[in-house]
């Protein structure tokens, strides 16, 4: 158990900004001084504790995700993980922080299924004296003492990669788009719905005709793509905030009759393998990628701070972006 004074220090510092230096989307790594993580040892020679909350195991990313952070936080790394999928629901993860909290564990790690809601939990962890990390997603608390810091993509950016391709490539006549969203009220399925819109904004031929959750999974992502091919004959573009919505769609533009990648465009974000497969097929159009692997980049942000080191409030991962050719590229060689 890490001292209250020690973490105290440790996360009043974590909230000083000074780069960890850490290289996004990639494990290891020093602080940039040369000087590696602390001992990692939890302040009292045994393994550090983290309470990992996950959001569920709804799509390939998710299962990337989860398996780079078990991945990562092993007992021969020195940590003592504690994992809970939450099966997308929001008090599944308050009830697993909570058992956390209860359990006195050195930090608490969590990708929040939503936004909001999460203050009051989150309070209590502060009054436990116990650090939180965000990884993944972000919460809409005013308070960000709430939290030592979140590591995650830049979701608007992903959106308008998107919506700049769209609008170079296909935007040069009059499209139909519609749109496939993630979980309602996740921060991923905010930010890319309007880093998207942000981008088309001044593009008068592409008309967005439709817009549902598939939340993020290839069953409901399919059935949402049949009801919009019932109610609109002329769709010419499927935007879908993940890959695996992507593919539930491709199967049902396919049951109906129609080829993905020349009747109907889709658009995807993540870049896990079964995406990344479909675009080098050509039945999806281009893919802007957000990096599951996670596990070291938080391994190290623990070792970091057990260290008595401090880390940015915001730290970005970088995505890659990918058209066929793009895909054809690389696929052999991906990680996830
Ligand atoms: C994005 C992540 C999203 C992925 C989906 O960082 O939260 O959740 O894009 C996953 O595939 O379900």
């Amino acid at each position: 158990m890490v001292s209250k004074m020690f973490r105290t220090r440790s996360l009043a510092a974590g909230l000083a900004v000074l780069a960890l230096g850490l290289a996004a989307c990639s494990s290891g790594g020093d602080s940039g001084d040369g000087e590696t993580a602390g001992s990692g040892d939890g302040g009292d020679g045994g393994a550090i504790s983290v309470g990992f909350s996950q959001v569920g195991a709804e799509s390939g990313w998710r299962a990337a995700n989860t398996k780079s952070i078990q991945d990562a936080l092993t007992e021969e790394a020195g940590f003592d993980l504690s994992f809970s999928d939450a099966q997308q629901k929001q008090e599944n993860q308050i009830q697993a922080i909570r058992s956390y909290i209860a359990q006195g564990v050195d930090y608490i790690a969590f990708s929040p299924v939503v936004e909001s809601g999460w203050d009051s939990v989150l309070e209590e962890a502060k009054q436990a004296d116990i650090p939180v990390i965000l990884t993944d997603r972000a919460v809409d608390s005013e308070d960000t003492s709430l939290y030592v810091t979140f590591i995650g993509s830049d979701f608007v950016e992903e959106g308008k990669r998107i919506g700049d391709w769209v609008s170079e490539n296909l935007g040069t006549e009059p499209i139909n788009v519609v749109e496939l969203q993630g979980t309602t009220g996740s921060a991923p399925a905010i930010d890319r719905k309007t880093g998207f819109e942000d981008a088309i904004e001044g593009n008068d031929n592409i008309s967005v005709i439709a817009s549902e959750t598939g939340n993020f999974t290839r069953a409901e992502g399919k059935t949402v793509m049949e009801g919009f091919l019932q109610a609109y004959p002329d769709i010419d573009v499927v935007y879908a905030h993940n890959d695996d919505m992507g593919l539930g769609a491709i199967e049902a533009i396919e049951a109906a009759g129609k080829v993905p990648g020349q009747d109907i465009k889709v658009v995807t974000i993540d870049g896990v393998k079964d995406g990344m497969t479909a675009l080098a097929e050509g039945k999806i159009s281009y893919i802007v990628e957000c990096n599951p692997l996670l596990g070291p980049d938080l391994a190290e942000i623990i070792k970091t701070l057990e260290d008595g080191g401090t880390v940015e409030p915001r730290i970005v991962t970088k995505d890659e972006a990918f058209d066929q050719e793009g895909a054809k590229a690389v696929l052999a060689d991906r990680q996830y």
